[in-house]
């Protein structure tokens, strides 16, 4: 299928210490897929294409945290420890770093949602977004919605990505499918 060209793009979303195990929303098994994500950063660096990393960025105080009646432990506290990308798990410096739901009174999953990562695409000349990291139901399904929704052709990372809770994270699966997104696996993309 899919040998990688000018035009593709890879955006890791949420690599941060809060939804890592022993984090403030820790996934189940969210290291799990680093070495999966290490191996698509080499396959898109190695062939000069661009790379964007999302990191959940929220004040201290943001709407979707429990003492505001939100879902959410307070978690990913922008410029804090757990709002980090781990040690191991290092971006290639040219890596764009997108930071989302930065607004105190708005939840905002999606990469897209008041970011500049439509216009980062646009001028990277990106056309196929191959998307994965964490979570699988909430940033991940989020993006790849309005990745559809704008139009580019869209690949889910199946062996990189992890929900919050398994059964909607099979949902969210099944529904960016559904979306037109396409299936992919590393093994789908040679070295
Ligand atoms: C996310 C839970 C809480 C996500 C963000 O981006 O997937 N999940 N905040
Ligand atoms: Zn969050």
């Amino acid at each position: 299928m899919t040998l990688l060209d000018v035009g593709d793009g890879l955006l890791i979303a949420d690599i941060q210490n809060d939804f890592l195990p022993g984090g403030a929303l820790g996934v189940v098994d969210g290291d799990k897929i680093l070495p999966a994500l290490r191996t698509y950063i080499d396959r898109f660096h190695s062939r000069g294409l661009p790379i964007f990393v999302t990191r959940d960025w929220h004040p201290p105080h943001h709407c979707s945290f429990r003492d505001r009646g939100g879902p959410w432990p307070v978690h990913c506290v922008a410029g804090s420890a757990g709002a980090l990308p781990p040690d191991d798990f290092q971006v290639p410096a040219s890596s764009v770093i997108i930071y989302k739901a930065i607004d105190p009174d708005e939840e905002a999953y999606s990469a897209f949602h008041h970011t500049p990562l439509q216009r980062h695409l646009k001028a990277l000349g990106v056309r196929r977004l191959f998307i994965g990291g964490l979570t699988t139901e909430y940033c991940v399904l989020s993006t790849v919605k309005d990745a559809r929704a704008l139009g580019y052709e869209t690949y889910v990372l199946m062996d990189a990505m992890k929900p919050v809770n398994p059964d909607d994270g099979r949902r969210a699966e099944e529904e960016m499918l559904w979306m037109g997104a396409r299936p992919v696996t590393l093994k789908d993309l040679p070295a």
